[in-house]
């Protein structure tokens, strides 16, 4: 086994480096140097490698996802323990782990249910952009500056709860990694554990971006026989057939609603239908394109701030099953680096979702890449 390179001399010393500050929403981000103060008890502080930017990233910057600004976005990373605070037991310096905006605490109700992953100690339903003591530890300019999610991958060092950090096999490739911390699990996830997708079933995937094409790996995985993806950006195309989409749909195309397309395409509604956007149109729409009786809708992506989901309620008298899935339901540090091994053994294809990598100090043009859809999933290194 290949042992990771690390260095203590920086343990317990603040560190000045590199990261990218969300100033306001809007706006690039701007590169500047930032000072990084050593992990508090139960906290840890990792050399980013790599990270991915995912499409909750962009909902923040574009102001419909609130959370507190200044501050250090990115929450799908992949790194090397720096050092660790006191009653740090889980991860050593050296260690290669998984930076995942969803802690899991095992104490709490949800972290002791069977299958709740919905960990009491996140930050992701009312943000607060701070460590679970209230304070930060990133200062810019002099000025303090917020985490995202407890997790803040935008950096060259971070500082995380332990119960964030997932431990990953020391000879998982740190380049491509970093797409287990978020966009594929949360798809791939939604596919095998919230939906529990059926061999031989109908699926329809909206938007066939870095989430959705996981979804689609997911339900192919499952056995899904017919799987339907709908995009208005038809670049997407090409690469969601590559991935194992049957049918491509574009609603901007038909005259009416996609919904009825679909349920006239596969006669009696899709067996499971997911949401991978984050609009309340196309929630609805999932909701209504899966079968009255037995059909379950899996919504995924982040409505914007404050908005409400407004349907007949005689859609679900029927039999179908509306529900959410947060990072596809999996217990991230029981179940992660499993998913790491998995591919590692080449079991899921993780690395045809990625379609770019750029230095860090491009991350304007990854978000460029993002907004125009010319990505699936692009990369930072760091
Ligand atoms: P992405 O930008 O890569 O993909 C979104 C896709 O939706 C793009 O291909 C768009 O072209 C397409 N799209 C946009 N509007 C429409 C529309 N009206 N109709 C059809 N297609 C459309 O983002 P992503 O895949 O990284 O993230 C997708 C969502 O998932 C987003 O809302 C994000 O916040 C959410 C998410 N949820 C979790 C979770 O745990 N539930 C985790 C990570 C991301
Ligand atoms: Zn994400
Ligand atoms: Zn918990």
């Amino acid at each position: 086994m290949s042992q990771a390179k690390f260095s203590t001399e920086t343990a317990g010393k603040v560190i000045t480096c590199r990261a990218a500050i969300a100033w306001t929403s809007n706006a690039p981000l701007s590169i500047e140097e930032v000072e990084v103060d050593p992990p508090k008890a139960g906290e840890v502080r990792i050399k980013v490698i790599s990270s991915g930017i995912c499409g909750s990233d962009n909902h923040i910057l574009d102001g419909t996802f609130k959370t507190p600004l200044p501050a250090i976005l990115g929450h799908e990373g992949a790194g090397i323990v720096e050092s660790i605070g006191e009653d740090v037991n889980s991860v050593k310096p050296g260690d290669k782990v998984l930076l995942i905006a969803l802690p899991q605490c095992r104490k709490c109700d949800s972290c002791l249910h069977a299958k709740g992953n919905c960990c009491l100690k996140e930050d992701i339903f009312s943000p607060f952009g701070l460590m679970l003591d209230g304070t930060t530890r990133f200062t810019c300019k002099g000025r303090k500056v917020h985490n995202i999610l407890g997790t803040s991958t935008f950096t060259e060092y971070t500082v995380m709860h332990e119960i964030s950090v997932v431990k990953i096999d020391d000879d998982a490739p740190m380049e491509n990694v970093c797409i287990l911390a978020c966009g594929f699990p949360t798809g791939y996830g939604a596919a095998v554990n919230a939906a529990q997708v059926t061999p031989g079933s109908t699926c329809v995937v909206f938007g066939l971006g870095g989430v959705g094409s996981a979804v689609v790996l997911g339900c192919k995985a499952a056995g899904a026989s017919r799987i339907i993806g709908i995009d208005i950006n038809e670049r997407k195309f090409e690469k969601a057939k590559a991935l194992g989409v049957t049918d491509c749909l574009n609603p901007q195309k038909f005259k009416k609603p996609i919904q009825q397309v679909i349920m006239e395409m596969t006669e009696f509604g899709a067996d499971f239908t997911f949401e991978a956007i984050g609009t309340i149109d196309t929630m609805v729409a999932a909701l209504e394109s899966c079968n009255m009786s037995y059909g379950v809708c899996v919504i995924i992506g982040v409505a914007p701030a404050k908005s409400q989901l407004s349907f007949d309620p005689m859609k679900l008298l029927s039999g179908r099953t509306l529900k959410g899935s947060l990072i596809g339901e999996y217990k991230i540090r029981d179940d992660i680096p499993l998913l790491v091994d998995n591919y590692m053994k080449k079991k899921i294809d993780v690395d045809s979702m990625i379609t770019h990598k750029l230095p860090f100090v491009k991350i304007n043009k990854g978000f460029e890449l993002l907004r125009s859809g010319k990505c699936i999933r692009c990369i930072l290194l760091f």
